[in-house]
């Protein structure tokens, strides 16, 4: 196949690979990316591509559905018994247009949705200023508590109560402790609400047992399927069996309409990849790189939100350093350390420039990376940290990072045949 692309179009051919080389030669810590298995990279680029099938199975609109139907199914599947769900729809696009079905399933236009702010954490379609869903909804917001950096759940219940909104939003994009699931079902049941819950960061987690499961106390659970659980980009929606026809029509015709079966077979993959003893490893292993990266940049004077993680992420409070976040992504990122920069709870700065960076172990624990490696990312961490505007240290990282990143190779199917690229970054390019 790739030869084939190699031949037709050099261009995109090299592209791919400079993509590949950079993948490969940089510690990637953005906590929603990950490296996926062969297996997965070659079910997305397979023949399922061609294939139009609008609607579910047994249930088509267009002839030709022989195959689909069985992979859908398989992967429909899969997903009920790993998230031990009643129902499973693997149609979304993504992650954002799962979230929007879900409340389009639950609610209606003008209804009231109330998840966690942008800033403490929460998503954009959980209701945030520029997002569709809030101006199809009426978007309120809790916060998490400035002191811990953690939910206050006796706040939300008492703003639940006051607002009555017609959805309670759980789950988050920057949040890294424990949720507790059970006592969102209990808030929502209060107050009459539906509980949707986006777990979009941590299925992964959660299919392994090593974080609670919102499926026993949420209405809907909506995910993407390529962050800790390792899939192709992807989304899919989880519930109740009374809500299965609800969660259905608000994809198609509600929203989508042919899905993507190249994604869907390889969801199916990823969901067969994460029922195995070794996924169960690899998530334990995120979550204890994450601990030992928070504690070491911890020892090292860097200040955490809620002073830890419980999972895959880690949020560093830039603030007690006196450096913005952007210029801080940017200068790692000379160094070959990938990170985004990120709003901070109760944090007054512009979103494009913001006081935190956000980072995550899911990909750099693809790739063998263990504990020791924790403490020399930490390290690389500190010294880019504090010596931002002295490039010759930046580029003594930066070779440091790309001897880290030889030792631990990416999955091999990455490998695109050609001449050897070293990925090209160095200091001042960016
Ligand atoms: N963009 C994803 C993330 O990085 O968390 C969420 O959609």
């Amino acid at each position: 196949m790739f030869s084939a692309l190699e031949q037709y179009d050099p261009q995109i051919y090299e592209l791919i690979r400079q993509e590949q080389a950079r993948q490969s030669g940089v510690i990637r810590l953005i906590p929603s990316e990950n490296y996926v298995s062969k297996a997965v990279m070659l079910a997305t680029g397979s023949c399922l591509t061609n294939k139009y099938a609008e609607g579910y199975p047994g249930k088509r609109y267009y002839e030709g559905q022989q195959v689909t139907d069985l992979i859908e199914t398989v992967a429909i599947e899969r997903a009920k018994k790993i998230f031990k769900a009643d129902h499973a729809n693997v149609q979304p696009y993504s992650g954002s247009v799962a979230n929007l079905a879900a409340y389009n399933a639950l609610a209606h236009p003008g209804d009231t949705i109330m998840g966690l702010l942008l800033s403490s954490g929460g998503h954009l379609t959980h209701g945030s200023k520029g997002s569709i869903t809030s101006k199809i909804f009426n978007a309120a917001h809790y916060t998490v508590d400035p002191a811990t950096g953690r939910l206050d759940y006796d706040e939300i219940e008492k703003l639940a109560e006051k607002i009555h909104p017609k959805i309670i939003i759980s789950g988050y994009t920057a949040y890294p402790r424990e949720i507790d699931f059970k006592r969102f079902g209990e808030i929502a049941g209060k107050v009459g609400a539906f509980h949707v819950s986006d777990i979009a960061h941590i299925s992964g987690l959660v299919v392994a047992g090593l974080h609670p499961s919102p499926v026993p106390y949420a209405d809907i659970v909506a995910t993407t399927t390529h962050k800790t659980l390792r899939g192709p980009r992807g989304g899919m929606l989880l519930c109740k069996e009374e809500h299965a026809e609800k969660v259905d029509k608000a994809i198609i015709p509600g929203q989508q309409g042919g899905p993507h079966m190249h994604t869907i077979t390889a969801i199916a993959v990823a969901l067969a990849e994460a029922d195995t003893v070794e996924f169960i490893e690899y998530a334990g292993q995120i979550i204890k790189n994450a601990r030992r990266l928070a504690e070491k940049l911890m020892e090292y004077g860097f200040k955490l939100m809620s002073d830890g993680t419980d999972n895959h992420l880690i949020l560093i409070d830039l603030r007690n350093k006196g450096i913005p976040g952007k210029k801080t992504a940017k200068a790692l990122d000379r160094a070959r350390i990938v990170t985004n920069f990120n709003t901070i709870p109760g944090d007054t700065s512009s979103p494009l420039n913001p006081n935190g960076i956000r980072i995550g172990t899911p990909a750099v624990t693809t790739r063998g990376m263990k504990e020791e490696q924790m403490d020399e990312i930490a390290r690389f961490i500190h010294t880019v940290v504090e010596n931002l505007d002295r490039e010759s240290v930046i580029e003594k990282v930066n070779r440091e990072v790309l001897l880290l990143c030889s030792q631990f190779p990416v999955p091999d199917h990455f490998i695109l045949p050609g001449k050897k690229i070293i990925h090209p970054l160095s200091t001042g390019q960016m």
